[in-house]
């Protein structure tokens, strides 16, 4: 199986599991968060009313309500505050436990945004090496990972990454 790089609207994607890049509330917010709840429905609001909050680094299943997807796994992400917070493991925790939720709830197709790069300040290419690297080590237990992509840059430094990596494991 292939990570395929999509550029598009995460909501609209036909998949087991879409993860969402929330805050540690799971009220909602802006970005791909405020997307992921404007087409699930305000029942989305209401079920994580239920869960509690998440901790960075941490993730939550909820159903995916009114979106093409069954579920949506919400993650918080680190804040980049320079990168000498433990940063680098808080993001690869949350692409870590979102995988372990999925696995759980017998997910085969999975797609993640770039979780922290917007609002979260994380800088980009760090982050799609963290993200690329996990999304690698799960490859085996899924049928699908999609890695959304929301601009042409970004679509093109996930596949420049993808690429200099086949090139080191060749
Ligand atoms: N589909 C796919 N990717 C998207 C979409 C979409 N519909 N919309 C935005 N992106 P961000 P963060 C991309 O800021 O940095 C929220 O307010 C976007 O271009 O959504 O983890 C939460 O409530 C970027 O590449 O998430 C939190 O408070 C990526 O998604 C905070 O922002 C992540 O950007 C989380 O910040």
């Amino acid at each position: 199986m292939a990570i395929e790089v999509l550029k598009c609207d995460i909501t609209q994607l036909p998949v087991d599991a879409i993860v969402n890049a929330a805050n540690s509330s799971l009220m909602g917010g802006g970005g791909v968060d405020g997307a992921i709840h404007r087409a699930a429905g305000p029942e989305l609001k209401e079920y994580n009313r239920k869960l509690g909050g998440c901790p960075t680094g941490e993730a939550r299943i909820s159903p995916g309500f009114r979106l093409p997807a069954k579920w949506i796994i919400h993650t918080v992400g680190p804040v980049w505050h320079g990168g000498d917070r433990g940063e680098p493991e808080l993001l690869r925790a949350a692409y870590r436990n979102s995988f372990k939720l999925a696995r759980a709830h017998g997910v085969r197709s999975i797609a993640f945004p770039a979780i922290s790069t917007g609002a979260y300040g994380y800088p980009k290419a760090a982050a799609a090496r963290i993200a690329i690297d996990e999304m690698r080590r799960h490859e085996a237990d899924f049928d699908r990972i999609v890695a959304c992509v929301f601009s042409d840059a970004d679509k093109a430094l996930y596949e420049r990454i993808l690429a200099e990596q086949d090139a080191a494991d060749a």
